[in-house]
């Protein structure tokens, strides 16, 4: 291992002087040099850094109609076929300042979407970095329809794919292999980065997986069932959307000074037990306050959801993630990407009523788990032994993926391996975000070098970074040190800081010291 990664450093040593260079001119001709099994090089393109890309192709539902390049790339964009019915359109962006790293990005939702800015961000940090676009393109899920490979391309084979095409064209391009590999993604993208974790343990070195829809049939159904709950707006088991911020209060009011400190962020939801019907109307009032059908709702909102045979389907959704949960989920409509993923990947079935949806379906759903997309192995021993290292972490405010789900998956990791914490902490290790919603935003201390945006580079307050120290210097974190600015503008400054604890510990107020500084805060 010592001796390749020396070879490989030399030779990106070598292949750096010989770029220096000759970057553009290399970059232009690189796409009649490259072969590609079942591919097709469409272009590559030198981008000067600075330069506002337009994909004027671009299907118009992925809303990306244009991405600022931060560092010089050499930009080359392909379709590779995976089976005789569909295929991957990809990017491959090679920075003129690469690191001799690579890492694969991931999607979002039921996209179709190759995530440009993450791309930028990556290629900005000296990544050489591969995005592709699922085995489809936009942001429903109608192309699974009587298409079974491209459910599969969905499920793993466009990132997979993408990885072992994209490290081909690195090498290809600078004459050297990468020295390491990294994954980073998000909500569909965490699921990819464990997909790939579980099902091909040595395409990376380091995987980032954030608020991960693994679990995946049965995060469809649990998405689904709130609209069987809530009925549509004018059900009488309806909760309206001026109630919200209502309940999210109440719920701060019953569950904040759990961590010892009233500041609208609940370090740790699992120990709130909220109690719905202290806002049940009194006589004569009809204002701010719930029916008692409305409170059973919301009583089976927070609740874990279970099947036909008693087994758990999903844990509950975290109380203080209601604000986004009654935007996405609670709205009195069919979830979009439930309704797709039954109607197109499940039932084959374009006619299939969301409003139907009850436990058989999720045990059907789960029983048939298309693609292989369920993501649920818990032997990750494999990752571990070739010396990979994991790190999740999820939002404690994510209203759209319960984040018990992350905990739930190391749970189950570590009594799968038969494994306790400190074991895991040898490669894998979860950090709960308090005050971050779905990947991003929320009061809390969200921003961790999760994405682009503006969190330092420091390994001590960036995710990813602290991956790449992980792999490279053996050093693991303890904590990840999250940031938020005010009204969150880097301009404005920092509002405050926290140190996001590793799971199972949970933050603490020390009863003295500024809330807004970390060091007033305990991982206990
Ligand atoms: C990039 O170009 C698009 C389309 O012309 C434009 O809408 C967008 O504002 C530009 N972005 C920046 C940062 O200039
Ligand atoms: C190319 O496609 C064929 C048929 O789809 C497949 O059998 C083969 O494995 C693919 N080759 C590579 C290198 O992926
Ligand atoms: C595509 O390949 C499958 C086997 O993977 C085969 O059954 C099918 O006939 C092929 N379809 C076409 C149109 O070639
Ligand atoms: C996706 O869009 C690209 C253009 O951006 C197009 O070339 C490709 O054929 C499309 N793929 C599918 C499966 O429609
Ligand atoms: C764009 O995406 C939408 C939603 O996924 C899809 O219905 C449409 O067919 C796509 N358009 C093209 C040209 O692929
Ligand atoms: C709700 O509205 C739908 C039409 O949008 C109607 O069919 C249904 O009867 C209404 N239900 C109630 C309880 O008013
Ligand atoms: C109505 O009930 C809510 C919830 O208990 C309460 O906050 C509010 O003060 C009550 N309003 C009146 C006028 O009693
Ligand atoms: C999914 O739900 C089914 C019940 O419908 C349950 O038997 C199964 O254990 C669940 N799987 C996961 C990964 O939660
Ligand atoms: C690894 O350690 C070396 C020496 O202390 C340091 O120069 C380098 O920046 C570190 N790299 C990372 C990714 O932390
Ligand atoms: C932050 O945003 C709020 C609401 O939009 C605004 O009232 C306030 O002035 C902003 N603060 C600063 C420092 O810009
Ligand atoms: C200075 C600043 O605020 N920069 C960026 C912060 O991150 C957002 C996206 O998350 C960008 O839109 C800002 O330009």
């Amino acid at each position: 291992m010592r001796i390749g990664s020396i070879i490989a450093l030399a030779a990106f040593g070598a292949a750096r002087l010989v770029l220096a260079n000759n970057f553009e001119a290399h970059c232009r001709d690189i796409a009649s040099q490259l072969d590609v099994a079942n591919g097709t090089v469409w272009f590559s393109q030198y981008v000067p850094g600075g330069t506002n890309l337009t994909f004027p192709d671009y299907n118009v539902t992925c809303a990306r109609p244009s991405q600022v390049i931060p560092k010089d790339i050499c930009r080359i964009a392909l379709y590779v076929a995976t089976s005789n019915r569909s295929g991957i359109s990809m990017e491959t962006w090679l920075p003129r300042d690469w690191t001799g790293r690579f890492l694969s990005t991931g999607n979002g939702g039921l996209g179709g979407c190759i995530q440009y800015e993450d791309m930028a961000y990556t290629v900005g940090l000296g990544f050489a970095t591969v995005g592709g676009n699922n085995g489809h393109n936009g942001t429903s899920g109608g192309a699974f329809y009587n298409n079974p490979d491209v459910v599969q391309d969905f499920a793993w084979r466009s990132v997979y794919t993408g990885v072992v095409v994209g490290k081909q064209i690195s090498h290809d391009f600078y004459g050297a292999p990468h020295t390491k590999s990294y994954y980073l993604g998000c909500s569909t993208g965490g699921r990819q980065g464990l997909k790939m974790v579980q099902d091909f343990p040595d395409i990376f070195d380091g995987v980032v997986a954030g608020a991960p829809a693994n679990a995946f049939n049965n995060l469809t159904s649990w998405s689904g069932h709130f609209y069987t709950l809530t009925g549509p707006a004018n059900a009488s088991t309806f909760i309206p959307a001026s109630m919200w911020p209502v309940i999210h209060q109440d719920i701060l009011n019953q569950c904040d000074r759990i961590d010892g400190y009233a500041d609208g962020i609940l370090e740790d939801p699992d120990l709130c037990q909220y109690r719905p019907e202290s806002l049940i109307c009194g006589p004569g009032n009809t204002t701010n306050c719930l029916t008692g059908e409305q409170a059973n709702t919301l009583r089976q909102i927070f609740s874990p959801l279970y099947g036909l045979d008693g087994s758990l389907v999903y844990p509950r959704l975290q109380p203080g993630a209601e604000r986004v949960a009654g935007q996405a989920i609670l709205n009195g409509r069919p979830f979009p990407y439930t309704a797709d993923w039954f109607r197109y990947a499940v039932y084959n079935d374009p006619n299939w009523d969301p409003a139907t949806l009850d436990a058989a379906d999720y045990a059907y759903a789960a029983r048939l788990n298309p693609g292989g997309i369920e993501t649920w192995k818990g032997d990750l021993s494999t990752f571990r032994d070739r010396g990979g290292k994991l790190l999740t972490y999820h939002g404690l405010q994510d209203g759209i993926i319960s984040s018990d789900n992350s905990a739930r998956y190391y749970n189950y990791v570590s009594r799968t391996m038969n494994l306790p914490s400190s074991a895991l902490d040898s490669f894998y290790r979860y950090f709960r975000i308090s005050g971050m919603e779905h990947c991003s935003g929320g009061p809390g201390a969200w921003q961790i070098g999760q994405s682009r945006g503006n969190a330092s580079l420091s390994p001590d307050a960036n995710i990813l970074m602290a991956m790449v120290r992980w792999v490279e210097n053996r050093t693991a974190p303890e904590s990840i040190l999250g940031t938020k600015f005010v009204n969150d503008t880097r301009s404005l400054g920092v509002a405050f800081q926290r140190a996001h604890c590793k799971y199972p510990t949970r933050n603490v107020y020390s009863e003295s010291g500024d809330p807004t500084e970390p060091e007033s805060w305990n991982c206990v």
